[in-house]
């Protein structure tokens, strides 16, 4: 388990978190490895934020980060983080820091999450399971500080609620999300634009790695899991790596019947980065929990170890074991 170094996590209200951000003056805000769109949105969001009233601050990430969110990323301070504080957006765990967890891991001082799985890592808390994105609640935070929302920070935001949503389509969506999306639209955002980049835009390498991918399809229990896998070899084939592959694991749930659609990816020798995509009455947290990760009740990952044929029968194990939990729970309750 992570929290060994008995790190008392305290839990903030988001008036506190407030309260706490205009206490400091010099940030370093960390975001997750593998960056997405709600990482990025939600740290920018903050920098941008924390700019307006004169904080000094640096977005860091232990990841290149791709070239598409260019319309919000821009460079940030050069802060020394010995003296800084240091605040994690939208990281449930401090592995998900990647290579940037030895150095920070330890000693983040405030985390702003949404994930339920939230490890509790850090020194204080502001975790609201409810929202759809971290970036809701980075809008949220700004509101509560009065602080000027600028178009940067708009976009950013708008592509974080957008990305953890499927573009408003997921469980997730609450009325809270539509309304603040409809705060954003009152930004220069350009809304259109960013679902185009983020939903409708695909390269060709992507494409042939998808055809690849496709090929892999197995099916389990009664057709209600599918499993696609991504070699290393499909990957070094198209050239396709990392970000690229955030829409397979959307493939994998949109397949007629699917209550737990599975992509597995190869990240190493003898190492696979699962995603889990699920519906009711299947968990993916509860799942990813069982092979040593977390996430959202109908999106979660975990890295395994193994190889792919070792790691696919520990998945599968684990689903099924969620399939005859769920099973046991709908029976009792009738
Ligand atoms: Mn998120």
């Amino acid at each position: 388990m992570e929290n060994t170094n008995e790190i008392i996590c305290k839990d903030l209200s988001l008036k506190e978190t407030a309260k706490f951000l205009k206490k400091h003056d010099n940030f370093v805000i960390l975001t997750h490895a593998s960056p997405d769109g709600d990482t990025l949105g939600a740290g920018y969001a903050l920098f941008y934020g924390l700019k307006e009233i004169g904080k000094i601050a640096a977005v860091i990430c232990a990841d290149v980060i791709p070239k598409k969110y260019g319309y919000f990323v821009h460079e940030t301070d050069n802060v020394d983080s010995s003296k800084a504080t240091i605040i994690a957006v939208d990281v449930a765990t401090k592995a998900l820091l990647g290579s940037l967890s030895e150095e920070f891991g330890d000693n983040v001082d405030l985390c702003i999450d949404h994930h339920i799985s939230n490890s509790r890592y850090a020194k204080n808390l502001y975790l609201d399971a409810e929202a759809s994105a971290t970036c809701e609640i980075i809008y949220e935070l700004l509101e509560c500080m009065h602080v000027n929302i600028n178009n940067n920070a708009a976009k950013a935001m708008y592509t974080g609620i957008a990305t953890d949503t499927g573009c408003f389509k997921y469980s997730n969506v609450t009325a809270k999300t539509h309304i603040i999306a409809s705060k954003l639209y009152e930004y220069d955002i350009d809304a259109a634009t960013i679902n185009k980049i983020m939903f409708d835009t695909k390269s060709r390498k992507l494409l042939e790695l998808e055809r690849m991918v496709l090929d892999t399809a197995e099916y389990h229990f009664d057709n209600k899991c599918i499993l696609l896998s991504v070699t290393a070899e499909m990957q070094e084939k198209t050239g396709c790596s990392g970000s690229d592959l955030e829409g397979i694991a959307v493939i994998s749930r949109s397949v007629e019947g699917v209550l737990a659609g599975i992509s597995i990816k190869q990240t190493g020798d003898n190492e696979y980065k699962i995603s889990l995509r699920t519906y009711p009455p299947l968990n993916a947290s509860e799942i990813c929990k069982m092979i040593g990760g977390g996430g959202h009740n109908s999106a979660a990952g975990a890295t395994v170890h193994g190889t792919l044929e070792e790691v696919k029968a520990m998945v599968l194990d684990a689903v099924k074991k969620n399939m005859e939990e769920s099973d046991a729970r709908v029976s009792s309750s009738k």
